[in-house]
């Protein structure tokens, strides 16, 4: 079964940085994510057989933002 993460995303500074953030996650296997600029939250899902949360957590570094989890 899938599993969820929520994080808490910095350095988002206009709705295309969600925007492309989301892009970047979604192109992750087996990642269903949804960035919210207004809130700074990113909710995920994954399966775990195919990537892990600090996979997850490093995509967002490389992508220029930082995301702490909060759930
Ligand atoms: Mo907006 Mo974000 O012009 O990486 S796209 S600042």
């Amino acid at each position: 079964p899938p599993a969820t993460l929520e994080l808490a995303i910095s350095g988002m500074t206009c709705a295309a940085c969600a925007a492309r953030l989301e892009k970047v996650l979604n192109r992750l296997p087996g990642v269903d994510a949804t960035v919210n600029f207004a809130t700074e939250r990113a909710r995920l899902r994954y399966q775990p057989g195919l990537v892990l949360p600090e996979d997850l957590k490093q995509a967002v570094r490389r992508a220029g933002f930082e995301g702490i989890e909060t759930g």
